[in-house]
């Protein structure tokens, strides 16, 4: 197989609602969509998932852009390859920049998976029927939360995560438990309780199902010394940007839970050789996301299909983002669950029209 041509769409978005964080608000989401076409003219699609400014990994659009459009795209072009993970291996000679690799990576083996014609998920050894829907709520006030809550059970999600932050917490999760007493919550902390132990420590009671990467986006020693004190399991997210690096997480105990992203890891290849570790070491692995559009989002679907994913991630339908997302299907929740695409590869394709309306910028490299 040989790639012959690399399209790259730079579109922008906004979010039906804006996402707040412990580092600040979401309204407007950008992306790169990419489209990888072989000498047979069978095309892949991938997408870069950074933001537009680097609030929550070093990346951002304009970095993947150039990455992809100086950097990965040359390496790529016209080299001879038979298996996705060649092209990763290739450019695994770039230092870093995961989510710029991802994008050509998630193409690739969609690429693959078409010339099989089967789709991704069987490919890469899925044996869910279905993957399971959770929901993330980033809302500014209390009241907001418990009525998107309302909103996502009602939905049929059935976990639901929250974003915390010191003396933005309690008053949360008391509202949650009080009137959800039941309902599976996972607090998501993006580093904000950097010395900040105490007001974690009182979230220990709540029954929460984990604590999602309270300590710096890089730490895995301190998070080893707090999961030992804490009852809670911590899962880490943004210190997991490898392989390497989550087998530091599992050597050095530092949680019991990893948030799986495709594009913070560098790819499909890479992230199912971390599922595999998780699987191998009992650690919990589950899905999440980046308020990615359609292209990302049926990767995950894909990679969400392996075995290890026993709890929901945070892969959503994307009518809870977007007035129209960029693919045709689009990804839907139905009773807490979602059925893997049928067609070929991911079991998507470009809704050529919207992608247009949205669409900032075009390149064609080849
Ligand atoms: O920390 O998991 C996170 C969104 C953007 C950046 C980081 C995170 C998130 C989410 C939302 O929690 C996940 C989603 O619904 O796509
Ligand atoms: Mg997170």
């Amino acid at each position: 197989m040989r790639i012959v041509r690399i399209e790259l769409h730079v579109i922008e978005m906004a979010l039906k609602t804006p996402f707040v964080t412990s580092l600040g608000t979401v309204r407007n989401r950008s992306g790169i969509i990419i489209e990888a076409t072989d000498e047979n003219g069978v095309t892949g699609y991938g997408e870069a998932v950074a933001f537009s400014t680097p609030w929550y990994t070093e990346e951002t659009t304009q970095t993947c852009f150039h990455l992809l459009k100086d950097i990965l795209a040359p390496l790529v072009i016209n080299h001879q390859f038979t298996r996705p993970e060649e092209l990763h291996k290739r450019m695994a000679e770039i230092r870093k920049n995961p989510m710029a690799k991802a994008a050509i990576d998630m193409a690739v083996w969609d690429l693959y998976a078409k010339t099989l014609n089967k789709p991704l998920h069987l490919v890469i050894g899925g044996t869910r029927k279905t993957v399971l829907a959770g929901i993330s709520i980033g809302a500014s006030t209390v009241e907001q939360l418990l009525e998107q809550t309302n909103a996502a059970l009602k939905d049929g999600y059935s976990r639901i995560k929250i974003k915390i932050a010191p003396g933005r917490d309690l008053d949360r999760i008391r509202a949650i438990r009080e009137a959800f007493p039941e309902l599976s919550v996972l607090a998501d902390a993006n580093s904000a309780y950097i010395d900040h132990e105490k007001e974690l420590s009182a979230l220990d009671d709540y029954g929460l199902q984990m604590i999602e990467q309270p300590l710096s986006q890089d730490d895995f020693i301190d998070h080893a010394g707090l999961q030992k004190r804490l009852k809670t399991p911590i899962c880490l997210d943004e210190s997991i940007t490898s392989f390497h690096s989550a087998k530091t997480a599992v050597e050095l105990k530092s949680c019991r839970v990893i948030n799986l992203k495709i594009g913070r890891v560098g790819g499909l290849t890479e992230a199912i050789k971390i599922h595999d570790l998780c699987l191998e070491h009992g650690i919990q692995v589950w899905c999440g996301g980046m308020l990615e559009f359609g292209i990302s989002r049926a990767h995950n679907v894909a990679l969400a299909t392996l075995e290890g994913f026993t709890i929901p991630g945070d892969i959503s339908s994307s009518e809870r983002y977007w007035e129209e997302d960029i693919t045709l299907p689009d990804v839907k929740v139905k009773d807490g669950v979602i059925t893997p695409f049928k067609g070929p590869g991911i079991g998507v394709s470009l809704n050529r029209k919207r992608l247009e309306q949205v669409r900032k910028h075009y390149e064609l490299l080849e």
